[in-house]
């Protein structure tokens, strides 16, 4: 990017920033939202427990479930993943319901193939973060337990992690992986190794992220698919959103939960290739287009709504006015459609899916952002998030994704994803309460939402 472009762009990041620095704020009684967070929390769970206690993901419309991540087997995942939200909101008889059932019935020795990356951040990370809730040492001996079982999988020439493994035989399978599914361990395998004294988790995480690193491009960029043993890249498409995102997001974490320079260091080369070639100003918004990352041509303008995560990053990284720019950006589609689309288009603003998988990043954005600057307008833009969820997610059993958020009334599907209950509740409770539980000041969050420090006990 040239000087004057680059000028051009941060006098339009200014103007952008400064026309939504002064929008109607109304006056709200943050205190009652919280509160009512906390009543749809308690409301959904007891749904899940008499409908599907034990199984991994309610249908909320017609009462069924689903499983994963395994193909035919259940691991109570969705029970996993609300144990630290249930606690830091004081739901403790829900909590501890929860944990009795991971005691008594949480068994891993499963003759099936997992997402190596999707049961560590869910999983592993919902094992360890209510171990740092309760204090509760059986929790901790499941979550490695199960980072055992994953182990396998970063047996590579290139350290970069295969997609799957077997939980019984540890076989790994599936070469593809992404920056995101082979990037995205420290934070848990870092808090392994921390509470067992055994470095092997941390060692596996950080080699991966290295490899990842020292293949990104001339211009620094990375792309969305490697051949994992072979360390080739199987995709010249360079994005923030779904197979980059959390890549990013655990090299800044690295270095916030673990004090890992050398991670920061990365984050910052890696960021600034991204702010470099990324930056795209339409119509006095700011976005971020795939591009090819060896030649840094945009490839598309349209952005998945997993990237609406990227502004809190950014602002956490020290970038605050072009990651608040973004994260104004997508709740200016949130203004537009109610609930976000799954994919947008930003050049004929229009959306390319038009789902919803009842998704938490823009919340996400919303509070880690407000947690640097406390600017009400995130809360706002929270608001707005959650008084949607209620209105067109709720249903029978519970709250579900959208088969169609452009229609009339919004359409709904049947399914609530493991995350819900770690992610969106819990930003949402922690935006709106004063919660006693949480540590304002010094914490941290998992990708998942899942906290691995800021819990206050006792
Ligand atoms: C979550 O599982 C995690 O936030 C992950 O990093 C990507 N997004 C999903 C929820 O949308």
């Amino acid at each position: 990017m040239s000087a004057e472009i680059d000028r051009r762009t941060l006098l339009a990041l200014s103007a952008a920033l400064s026309a939504c620095s002064t929008p109607r704020l109304e006056e709200r009684d943050w205190r009652a939202l919280a509160e009512d967070v906390k009543v749809q929390m308690a409301w959904a769970f007891a749904q899940y427990r008499e409908k599907a206690w034990g199984k991994d993901e309610i249908k909320p419309v017609s009462g069924g479930y689903s499983s994963f991540p395994l193909r035919d087997h259940h691991v109570g995942l969705s029970l996993v993943e609300a144990l630290d939200t249930l606690w830091v909101m004081g739901l403790d008889e829900e909590f501890n319901a929860g944990v009795a059932w991971v005691k008594a019935e949480l068994d891993l020795d499963i003759d099936g193939e997992v997402s190596v990356f999707e049961t560590n951040i869910r999983l592993v990370g919902g094992l360890l973060s209510a171990h740092h809730a309760s204090g509760d040492a059986a929790l901790l001996d499941k979550a490695k337990g199960l980072a055992d079982r994953l182990m396998p999988a970063f047996n590579t020439p290139t350290g970069i992690p295969w997609g799957k493994v077997n939980l019984r035989t540890g076989v790994a399978s599936e070469p593809r992986n992404s920056p995101a599914g082979a990037g995205t361990y420290m934070a848990e395998f870092g808090t392994l190794s921390r509470l067992t004294g055994d470095q092997r988790y941390v060692e596996a995480a950080k080699r991966a992220m290295i490899a990842l690193y020292e293949r990104r491009s001339g211009k620094g960029l990375l792309a969305r698919q490697i051949d994992a043993p072979e360390g080739r890249w199987l995709s010249r498409t360079a994005t923030v959103g779904s197979y980059g995102d959390s890549y990013y997001e655990t090299l800044w974490d690295a270095w916030d939960l673990l004090g890992d320079a050398e991670c920061r260091r990365m984050y910052n080369v890696c960021t600034a290739a991204i702010l470099a070639h990324q930056r795209e100003m339409k119509d006095g918004d700011l976005w971020f287009p795939d591009l090819d990352f060896e030649t840094g041509a945009i490839i598309s303008r349209r952005q998945d709504e997993l990237a609406s995560f990227y502004g809190g990053l950014l602002a956490q990284g020290g970038n605050a006015r072009e990651g608040s720019a973004y994260t104004l950006a997508w709740a200016k589609v949130q203004d537009r459609f109610g609930i976000l689309p799954e994919e947008y288009d930003y050049e004929t603003r229009t959306p390319t899916q038009v789902s919803n998988s009842l998704r938490p990043e823009l919340a996400d954005s919303c509070f880690t952002t407000w947690l640097i600057d406390r600017d009400e307008r995130w809360r706002a833009i929270a608001a707005r998030h959650f008084e949607a969820m209620k209105r067109w997610n709720k249903a029978a059993f519970g709250y579900t994704d959208i088969a169609d958020v452009t229609a009339e009334p919004k359409r709904q599907a049947d399914h609530c994803p493991g995350y819900w209950w770690s992610e969106q509740m819990k930003y949402y409770w922690l935006i709106f309460a004063d919660a006693p539980r949480f540590d304002y000041g010094r914490n941290y969050l998992s990708t998942e939402g899942n906290f691995l420090r800021g819990f206050r006990r006792g």
